[in-house]
């Protein structure tokens, strides 16, 4: 064998390892991290197909496509794996990637513990996807899964759908709470030297405030679900009315986690906005404290306003009004937020690349959706709307428009740190242009439809609703489509694009100190950080090399 052929084939041998480790239980926090990005990403594809089935139904009054009994299965699993299998453990894996990086750590405190978390995913979303193959049928119940719906059996099987939903509740909850241990005790623990709490990054602050939200609150779901389940299979009376249970316990005990997970996703998706914004604009992020400390104060305002999920459900009016209050309470700190986002905008010069066309789109989505949000917050409002398609259209304004969008922008940001290998711009912006015009196409008209008075969770509709339904589900088709040209662009850029530089952005932040893609341990050596985050005013970031060709053309100056 000659030498050559030697090296060759031990490089091949790096590479095919480099391949593998993504199938096994690897503690590398950076590993993990896009474990759990692709494996979510899967998942969302196929809740994604699962919607279109849904808006194909929804095409025309009539129920023709499915029958009523799988399109309650079908909304049941494209909700609950939306929540529960893309937006809650992509942002997991996203900080997974980030944080150590960011605050300059070699890794995350429990690695071991950050894998078994991961591995609990694919567990537990290929239990519940496995329900669709049961005699019984998949649940059926809603992502909500209220009782009495909840534990009736009409099949008669021991084991049905919903008793397979809440085992895999149970499972990906318990892997949350491991992801919640560990992020808490790594950003409170191992940061670098001089990293202080005022010099985080914003991403930082939003994962610390979101995991802090979510060990305080997941709880309660998860020791609904384990009640549920009692309830279901073993014939405790907990929720069930008919033998003296209290249903609207369940309720409670769910919302009290599933209004605060709302902010579980969002915060780091207002993260990502931080950390993109003054990246494009060269500007450094407007208020940066206050961004900070709005972050906590999001979460903290957020355990306290659960009940407005329930206005509709027998609760007291003097009861309703203090939470009617509570609601509107949160638009002070998100307002802070989209001041800040606005005014690092204002007066820049703008660089429209990938993620930062989807980062500004996040923000103008994320306006509709709060608008919408705290018009619901309102009781008035809320008992004329409840139960219509108002309600669907302002979440999809908040769960794909703003968080989904911010992931993309955070993919195609990380992706040349991730990959060491640069995305393709055209396809980017094309990407984008389709997600932005299809999601509004299909989730706009759900909010005049809903107004009108179309409710939700219904297969068949009055026939004077199907103008807005057709642009919905047009709108669906799009959507779907767009995601093509994003998968070829990663797939095609991880293997043959251009070699990407340590910090093709000239961004702050210690992620972009190192190599792209990082080494094992993260860094050479541990930094010490002496400077405040977004320092974009600083020589050595207010200008872009003019010795780089390359970066010349991504930033245009
Ligand atoms: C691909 C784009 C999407 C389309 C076309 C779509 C469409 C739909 C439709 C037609 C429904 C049924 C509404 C009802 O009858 O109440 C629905 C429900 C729902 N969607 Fe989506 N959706 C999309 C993306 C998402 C995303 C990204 C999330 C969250 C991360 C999400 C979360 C939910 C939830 C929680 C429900 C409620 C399910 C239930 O009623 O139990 N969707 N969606
Ligand atoms: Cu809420």
């Amino acid at each position: 064998m000659t030498h050559s052929s030697a090296t060759n084939l031990k490089e091949s041998q790096i590479k095919q390892q480099a391949w593998k480790r993504y199938f096994t239980f690897n503690t590398d926090h950076k590993v993990i991290g896009i474990q759990y990005l692709v494996t979510t990403f899967i998942f969302f594809l196929i809740a994604g197909i699962l919607s279109m089935i849904l808006r194909g139904e929804l095409i025309t009054p009539p129920s023709d496509l499915v029958d009523r009994s799988l399109y309650n299965g079908l909304f049941t699993l494209h909700g609950t794996v939306m929540i529960f299998l893309w937006i809650i453990p992509s942002l997991v894996g996203l900080a997974n990637y980030l944080i150590p990086l960011m605050i300059g750590a070699k890794d995350m405190a429990f690695p071991k513990l950050n894998a078994i978390a991961f591995w609990l995913i694919p567990i537990g979303g290929i239990l519940l996807l496995s329900s669709f193959l049961l005699p019984s049928g998949s649940a059926q119940a809603g992502w909500w899964s209220y009782p009495p719906v909840s534990i009736q059996n009409p099949t008669g099987y021991p084991i049905n759908g919903q008793t397979i939903w809440l085992l895999s509740i149970i499972v990906l909850g318990i892997s949350s709470i491991m992801g919640g241990v560990n992020f808490l005790t790594t950003i409170l623990r191992m940061r670098a030297p001089g990293m202080h709490f005022f010099r985080m990054p914003i991403f930082v602050w939003t994962v610390l405030s979101a995991q802090l939200l979510q060990l305080f609150c997941l709880p309660a779901l998860t020791g609904a679900a384990i009640m549920l389940l009692f309830d279901l299979s073993f014939g405790t009376n907990f929720f069930n009315p008919t033998s003296g249970g209290d249903p609207v316990l369940y309720q409670h005990l769910f919302w009290f986690y599933s209004h605060p997970a709302v902010y579980v996703m969002v915060l780091p998706a207002f993260g990502v906005f931080s950390e993109v914004i003054p990246a494009f604009t060269r500007n450094p992020l407007f208020g940066y404290k206050s961004v900070a400390v709005a972050s906590f104060g999001i979460s903290l305002v957020s355990i306290f306003v659960w009940v407005h999920h329930m206005f509709a459900s027998g609760t007291p009016s003097w009861m309703r009004i203090l939470f009617m209050f509570s609601t509107m309470l949160v638009a002070i700190p998100t307002g802070v937020k989209v001041f800040a986002w606005t005014a690092t905008v204002w007066r820049s010069k703008l660089h429209l690349d990938t993620p930062m066309l989807f980062a500004l789109g996040g923000v103008v989505m994320f306006i509709i959706g709060g608008i919408t949000g705290v018009m619901l917050g309102a009781v008035a409002f809320d008992l004329h709307v409840n139960n219509t398609y108002f309600v669907v259209g302002h979440f999809h304004y908040v769960v794909y428009n703003t968080i989904t969008m911010a992931l993309f922008a955070a993919i195609y940001f990380w992706f040349p740190k991730m990959t060491g290998r640069m995305y393709h711009e055209g396809w980017g912006k094309i990407h984008f242009w389709l997600t932005f015009i299809g999601a509004n196409l299909t989730f706009f008209p759900m909010l005049p439809v809903g107004l009108q008075g179309m409710v939700r969770r219904i297969s068949s509709y009055d026939p004077q609703y199907a103008g807005w339904n057709i642009l919905a589900s047009l709108g669906a088709f799009l959507l779907g489509m767009a995601t093509l040209p994003f998968m070829a662009n990663l797939v095609v850029s991880c293997l043959i694009g251009i070699q990407a530089p340590n910090n093709p952005w000239y961004a702050t932040g210690l992620e972009w100190a190192t190599t792209s893609p990082p080494p094992t341990e993260n860094f050479e050596t541990i930094p010490t950080v002496t400077l405040a985050p977004y320092s974009y005013g600083l020589p050595q970031y207010s200008t872009v090399d003019t010795t780089d060709e390359e970066a010349i053309k991504r930033h245009g100056n």
